[in-house]
């Protein structure tokens, strides 16, 4: 038995089934390139859905979590430690807001995000109480809480939960006219996706951003940009809101900010809204611990020392065209937008996921997202070369009969 079957046996004994993986187990990874316990060399093409902005064991995310590691680790925060306050201040001003308050996962900075408009709505916009709204969008994806399930409109992602949490309006995505039908007087944010991620690479219209940003302001309500997969340089710019010039009321940010290596998630906001939090309203074991800050501080340096968001505009858009170029039986568009791009395989041609499964028997490991799409996100470290060695893999595949 080869030791990925054996790992393979071990792991379904033991692993709650809530994944279905491709049968690869890695053990090794390099900027964009993993090897598996059986020695065989993959370019990872999904970058643990953009946490892996900066590439696998990036040398100076992963020096300053050692060196950190070496001093302490974790305090709570019953006390002060020596590096978060560098790592807020960083984070701020990368953000252009007063405050930044950080926990661990994407969920619980999406978690905070709801607490931090609910009880500005309360407080300063002066909505009676538990009657907050916020409007969501239809496809969206911020977690896997049962708050967030809740207003998840994929059916398996709820099944089982409930009961939810009342407050949340869904919409369509990308209409701007249902978003001005939805605001009512106890509207308090407005949450969604610059892009859908999981929701299969949904680009929104053009200007959608900066009309629903518009209307937001107009109606005192907060404009809440989940940047947790499209932020930190994944689409092209630093955060995807960049592209349409909008500054949303808070940003949630997370994955790539913890460079790979740690858990790492933040909201920024100005002070209006942030300081509707008093000490002892909300908190986390782990949020501000002097590890995830070191790791926080050279993700963020390394973003902006090695223009990753400008990488990813640059490739993104020859990898797209590239992509386009392949003439596929199987593909019907190719979307997306720097380094977060999806290929829509047509329904006569199946669903996507027998492609990735091909994809990975030519060394590139890729993951579909709803039933039709290809997702290629990779670390922004690829190299053009890195590219074109993929393509030649992709289309094989794609051109396969
Ligand atoms: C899974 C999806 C991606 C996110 C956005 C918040 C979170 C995520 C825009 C929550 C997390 C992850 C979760 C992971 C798979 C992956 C995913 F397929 F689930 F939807 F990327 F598209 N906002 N996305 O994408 O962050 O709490 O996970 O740190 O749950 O299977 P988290």
């Amino acid at each position: 038995m080869s030791k990925t079957q054996e790992i393979l046996r071990q792991t379904e004994s033991y692993s709650a089934s809530n994944y279905h993986p491709l049968d690869v187990v890695l053990s090794k990874g390099e900027g964009v390139w993993v090897w598996d316990v059986d020695g065989n060399k993959y370019m990872d093409m999904l970058a643990a859905y953009s946490a892996l902005n900066q590439g696998h064991r990036h040398p100076k995310i992963l020096a300053a979590m050692i060196e950190q590691a070496e001093r302490i680790t974790l305090t709570s925060r019953a006390f002060h430690n020596d590096r978060m306050g560098e790592f807020l201040e960083k984070l701020c001003k990368f953000a252009g807001k007063d405050k930044a308050l950080l926990m661990n996962t994407g969920a619980e900075a999406v978690e905070t995000a709801i607490k931090a408009a609910r009880k500005w709505g309360y407080k300063i916009k002066g909505v009676a109480e538990d009657k907050a709204e916020i409007i969501t969008c239809r496809g969206n994806f911020h977690g896997r809480t049962t708050t967030i399930v809740g207003f998840s409109t994929e059916a398996q992602y709820k099944d089982g939960f409930g009961p939810f949490t009342p407050g949340f309006v869904t919409i369509p995505y990308g209409d701007v006219d249902a978003l001005k039908n939805a605001i009512n007087e106890n509207t308090v944010g407005f949450l969604v996706e610059p892009i859908q991620g999981e929701g299969g690479v949904i680009v929104p219209p053009e200007g959608y951003l900066k009309e629903a940003a518009v209307l937001c302001k107009k109606h005192n309500v907060l404009f809440i940009a989940d940047e947790i997969q499209t932020g930190l340089g994944r689409t092209g710019k630093m955060f995807c809101s960049d592209h349409e010039g909008v500054v949303p009321d808070i940003y949630i940010l997370g994955k790539a900010l913890g460079g790979g290596v740690y858990p790492v998630s933040a909201i920024a906001c100005d002070d209006d809204i942030m300081g509707v939090f008093h000490p002892g309203d909300h908190g986390s074991t782990f949020g501000g611990n002097p590890l995830g800050s070191a790791v926080g501080l050279a993700a963020l340096e390394v973003l902006i020392e090695e223009k990753l968001p400008e990488k990813a505009a640059e490739l993104g858009s020859y990898f797209m065209d590239e992509l386009r170029k392949i003439d596929s039986p199987h593909v019907d568009h190719v979307r997306g937008k720097g380094l977060m791009i999806g290929v829509v395989i047509k329904e006569s041609s199946g669903t996507a996921r027998p492609f990735c499964e091909k994809l990975r028997e030519e060394g590139i490991l890729a993951k579909e997202t709803h039933h039709q799409v290809i997702r290629f996100a990779p670390p922004l470290v690829i190299t053009k070369e890195e590219i074109d060695w993929a393509l030649e893999r992709i289309k094989r595949v794609l051109l396969f009969r």
